[in-house]
């Protein structure tokens, strides 16, 4: 290991430290053994043999082979990855605090970035959200692409409304424990849909983010960017069915009242395998609440 062994061993932990100790020929280094083939554990314990800080080691390989596969996509002509919403959750706590409320984490996933939350909204709020819904319920429309405007689709059977932001009392504290649970501002996001789904009823596998390749896309872009982040909140808990599917890693969540998925997703791109699907509510009803986030103000 020619070049990590010119590296002055740390204790540091933090990515700044691992950051600054990454030379590019060490760069260089973990990229031709990704590349032949050594698996990061293998290449990080060289990098231990050779003296580096565990901690410190791990990140610089992290950081090396993430910018690496980065610049991979975006020669590839993939957009390039973005900021994205993410819990503050850095020493793995069974809980946030996200203000008013402490939300369990009851799942986490690292590729793709899927965090499943326990105790996200009280009884009460679900009860709220679908009372103040339910008179406003029309058959699901989604964004059409090919125009920027919207159009009923026969992949998203549920009938649905969307909130205005801050709309009402619920609906505005709900907002602000979003915001900050996922450390991303208000006005990034777009105001609360409620999904009404019956039996039967289903939410094809699709993406979330708007695509690139579609003409309409430039104008929905105009208003506050890509969506980065989705968060499905859970009103009811189905008898059977229903489930959040992410058909990519064959993980499907489990909907349970109060509970809620987040994923987030750093390019347009399918690479992200963020595909997910609402599953055929096969008894009883769905109702759930989306929070959609954007780049930037959505206005
Ligand atoms: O109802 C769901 O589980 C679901 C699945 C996929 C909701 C959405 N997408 C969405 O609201 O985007
Ligand atoms: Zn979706």
């Amino acid at each position: 290991m020619a070049s990590s062994s010119e590296q002055s061993p740390s204790t540091a932990t933090t990515a700044a430290a691992a950051r600054q100790a990454i030379t590019p020929e060490l760069r260089r280094w973990i990229i031709e053994q990704a590349e032949a083939g050594f698996a990061a554990p293998v290449v990080l314990q060289s990098m231990r043999d050779a003296g580096w800080n565990e901690d410190t080691a791990a990140e610089a390989l992290e950081i090396t082979l993430q910018d690496h596969l980065n610049a991979l996509a975006e020669q590839q002509g993939q957009p390039s990855a973005v900021k994205v919403p993410e819990p503050l959750m850095g020493e793995s706590p069974a809980q946030i605090d996200a203000g008013d409320r402490m939300v369990s984490i009851l799942l986490a996933m690292a590729k793709p970035r899927i965090v499943v939350f326990g105790n996200l909204l009280s009884p009460e709020e679900c009860d709220a959200l679908i009372a103040a819904a339910e008179p406003r319920m029309a058959r699901s429309l989604t964004v059409a692409t090919k125009t920027g405007g919207e159009e009923v689709n026969d992949d998203r059977t549920s009938d649905g409304m969307f909130f205005q932001r801050g709309e009402n009392p619920v609906v505005q504290r709900i907002e602000e424990r979003i915001a900050r649970l996922l450390d991303w501002p208000i006005e990034n996001g777009e105001g609360l849909q409620v999904l009404h789904y019956r039996p039967g009823a289903e939410y094809k596998p699709h993406y979330d983010y708007f695509d690139p390749g579609e003409p309409g896309t430039a104008t929905i872009l105009k208003r506050g960017g890509q969506r980065v982040g989705t968060l499905v909140m859970y009103l009811n808990t189905p008898e059977k069915g229903g489930g959040t599917t992410f058909p990519d890693v064959h993980v499907e969540v489990g909907p349970q009242r109060g509970n809620a998925v987040f994923f987030s997703y750093e390019r347009a791109a399918p690479s992200t395998r963020t595909l997910h699907g609402g599953a055929p509510v096969i008894a009883g009803e769905k109702w759930i609440a989306t929070k959609w986030l954007r780049e930037r103000e959505f206005k």
